[in-house]
């Protein structure tokens, strides 16, 4: 492979915020191009140099970026999340759908030499095995974000087939963060809990207490990105899809956890429309396959992140940064 020269599309979500800071220290600031489609305020632009507005919508705005930068490696982070998908699914479509098939184009037609593509549990449906899910497994979403899941993985599974191309990813389960919080998905809860324990010592959760899915704390979802995209091409026999786990916990656990940091704290529970899509998808994942095709070992259990959460929540508050 040649030198690495990386575009992560979708730069200020979530876990792309987390990614651009990793990739640079990697590979070098100039090396790692930052894009999203909305653009940093003008005091934050400097952090996030070299950047560049790019719709994922349009695939002539992804074309310009790729000629003008020479990248050669994608990270394709950008989505509509499963609970604002609900709520418009036809963006849903046009984003992750669309948007993707745009990326995985102008992949092939540029040659672009390795890509990321994140699956997510949503993949998974109410028929799906709910405990120690499998690998391969029944794929039968009742959410359009799931649709849009499994018809990514199953796409980026043909460019490679059809193409030859080089295409990896994982199916996340729902990712705690302390630095950019997550927007529209079911499982946001489980990092709201955090900033409201620290802000406010009460929680109100919008899916009911026995509400169990899997989880993962932030450094593990980025080494587990960057493991599989460095992992040997010939040890791997499956490409977009991997199952990847590392801790599963209801509401109430993760609740009692926080407890035992913050005495007074308080949750209560009022289940909305997302407690549905929570339902439908599974309680704990099997990850056998990754840990042997590439290594996947995560570091993080309950207790060890919601200690470091709590640690860095604390210090943002204090700092009046939360
Ligand atoms: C969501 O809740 O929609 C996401 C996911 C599990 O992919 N965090």
């Amino acid at each position: 492979m040649n030198a690495k020269k990386i575009l992560i599309i979708g730069s200020m979500g979530q876990i792309g915020s987390d990614l651009v800071k990793e990739l640079r220290k990697r590979y070098g600031t100039q090396n790692v191009i930052a894009s999203d489609y909305r653009t940093p305020a003008r005091e934050a632009l400097e952090q996030w140099m070299p950047f560049e507005s790019l719709d994922i919508t349009k695939k002539d705005t992804i074309v310009g970026v790729i000629k003008r930068h020479g990248i050669n490696t994608i990270y394709h982070m950008a989505a509509i999340l499963s609970a604002v998908g609900e709520q418009n699914p036809h963006l849903a479509w046009e984003v992750n759908m669309e948007g993707l098939y745009n990326v995985l184009e102008v992949a092939r037609e540029y040659k672009i030499e390795r890509m990321f593509f994140p699956s997510s549990i949503a993949a998974f449906g109410p028929q799906t095995p709910k405990d120690n899910t499998p690998q391969d497994t029944i794929l039968q979403p009742t959410t359009m974000y799931g649709v849009t899941k499994v018809t990514g993985e199953l796409l980026c599974n043909y460019y490679v087939e059809r193409f030859g191309m080089d295409i990896r990813g994982v199916r996340f389960p729902g990712i705690i963060s302390s630095e950019t919080p997550p927007g529209g998905g079911t499982t946001d809860f489980a990092v709201a809990i955090f900033y409201e324990a620290i802000r406010h010592k009460s929680y109100e959760c919008f899916v009911r207490e026995d509400t169990t899915l899997p989880m993962m704390y932030m450094p593990d979802a980025i080494k587990g990105i960057v493991d599989l995209m460095e992992a040997d091409l010939s040890r791997l026999k499956h490409h977009s899809n991997f199952n990847l786990a590392s801790m599963s916990f209801s509401a109430k656990e993760l609740a009692a956890e926080i407890k035992k940091h913050i005495p007074e704290f308080v949750c209560t529970y009022k289940p909305d429309f997302r407690q549905r899509i929570a339902d439908s998808w599974p309680r704990s994942i099997d990850d056998t396959v990754a840990r042997q095709e590439w290594g996947w070992k995560p570091s993080y259990d309950i207790a060890s992140m919601t200690k470091d959460m709590l640690e860095k929540l604390r210090y943002r508050h204090i700092h009046g940064k939360l």
